[in-house]
């Protein structure tokens, strides 16, 4: 559908209204993307704009962003990374009317997917996630400051639970009593994480924190994975953050949004893609205790996301739109259930990880 934005925006980057065509993109949660056309050359531009409410310092995006940008310039020069268009005045943003804008070329001949339909989606995918954090391993990432304070602290998201939890109504609480109590019962899960987090073996390293397949570009011939986009949460973090979510947003054929949790089930031969194409970069980056973690990167991300969920709930969804009333309290359910598969499958899947490990012969 063809939208219109405001003018000042497009003259930032020296584009006249008459021009362009600018339609709307994608089907992510926060930001708000468009694709920009020039009527005259038919070049593509992806232009979104930042939600503030999620992102309260945009300009620490754009910085980060840059450091990254600079560092892989200088020592991978050929790897392709979508770094910000500056404006006509030579900002990494666009800030009209205190919302801040960027602009990216659209990579040609791209496609991007909600969902997987085939094991080498998997493989491709966590290759390049893969290859960002190895390609950053020697990337000092305490130089980036965080864009979302606290962002995949599981001990924070739980205390922003267990708060959530004193606020909330009876009869909220009464509605999601089960939900509550499976939060409650899965702590174990913060406890083991807090037990090692502190540990040099598992080390901050600069991370995407959104691994999800719809923030990774595929050649529309070769379906080859070609970049990974989506750059607002790069920041440091630990490794079972880029792992994990993906384990997280593949391994079930139906997403987080399915109401129907007799389809959540776990599709095994994803998961030995995932591992596969994620050691096949990292095997020789990551630490002994690092390997340690690869299935407990999914459990990590499902928990989080489901005690995410369940709090956004409790609080009256704020923070993830809703298309019906108790939206946030199913996807607290599918999550849960998501979970479950894991530990249902837990030696299967420990057993991948130790062929995996050993097929890319780093196995501790
Ligand atoms: P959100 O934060 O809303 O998820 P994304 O940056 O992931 O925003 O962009 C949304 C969608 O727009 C992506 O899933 C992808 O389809 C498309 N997209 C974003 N950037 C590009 C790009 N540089 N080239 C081609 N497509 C892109
Ligand atoms: C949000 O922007 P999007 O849709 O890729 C969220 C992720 C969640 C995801 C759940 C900044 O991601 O952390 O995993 O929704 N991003 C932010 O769908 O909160
Ligand atoms: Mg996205």
């Amino acid at each position: 559908m063809e939208v219109e934005i405001n003018e000042t925006v497009l003259s930032e980057y020296g584009f006249k209204p008459a021009e362009v065509i600018l339609k709307s993109f994608g089907t992510g949660h926060i930001n708000s993307t468009f694709l920009l056309t020039q009527n005259n050359t038919g070049e593509q531009f992806i232009l979104q704009s930042i939600n503030i409410n999620v992102f309260r310092k945009p300009d620490i995006i754009a910085k980060n962003v840059k450091l990254v940008a600079d560092f892989l310039g200088e020592h991978y020069p050929e790897y392709l990374f979508v770094k910000a268009i500056p404006t006509v005045k030579g900002q990494e943003m666009a800030v009209v009317e205190g919302v801040y804008w960027r602009l990216t070329y659209f990579i040609s001949n791209s496609i991007s997917f909600d969902t997987l339909s085939d094991p080498m989606q998997a493989y491709e995918a966590a290759l390049q996630f893969g290859r960002l954090n190895k390609l950053l391993s020697a990337f000092d990432a305490s130089q980036l400051n965080e864009t979302i304070p606290g962002f995949h602290d599981l001990g924070l998201r739980y205390k922003q639970f267990t708060d959530a939890l004193e606020l909330a109504s009876e009869e909220i609480k009464q509605k999601a009593a089960n939900e509550i109590g499976i939060a409650l019962h899965y702590r174990f899960i913060l406890d083991y994480f807090n037990s090692f987090k502190n540990s040099t073996e598992f080390p901050d390293r600069a991370m995407h924190h959104d691994t999800k397949i719809s923030n990774m570009l595929f050649d529309k011939d070769s379906m080859k994975g070609i970049c990974v986009i989506d750059l607002d949460t790069l920041m440091a973090g630990k490794f079972i953050s880029d792992l994990g979510d993906m384990m997280r947003t593949y391994l079930c054929a139906y997403s987080e949004n399915e109401p129907d949790i007799s389809k959540i089930t776990i599709r095994i031969e994803y998961f030995e893609a995932i591992v596969n194409g994620y050691l096949h970069e990292m095997g020789a980056i990551l630490s002994p205790v690092e390997k340690e973690l690869i299935l407990f990167s999914g459990k990590y991300l499902i928990y989080m996301q489901a005690i995410r969920f369940l709090t956004d709930y409790l609080n009256g969804n704020i923070y993830y739109p809703i298309a019906y009333a108790e939206q946030n309290l199913d996807r607290t359910k599918n999550q849960f259930k998501l979970l479950n598969e894991l530990y249902e499958n837990e030696k299967i899947l420990v057993d991948i990880v130790n062929k995996c490990l050993k097929e890319h012969k780093y196995q501790s």
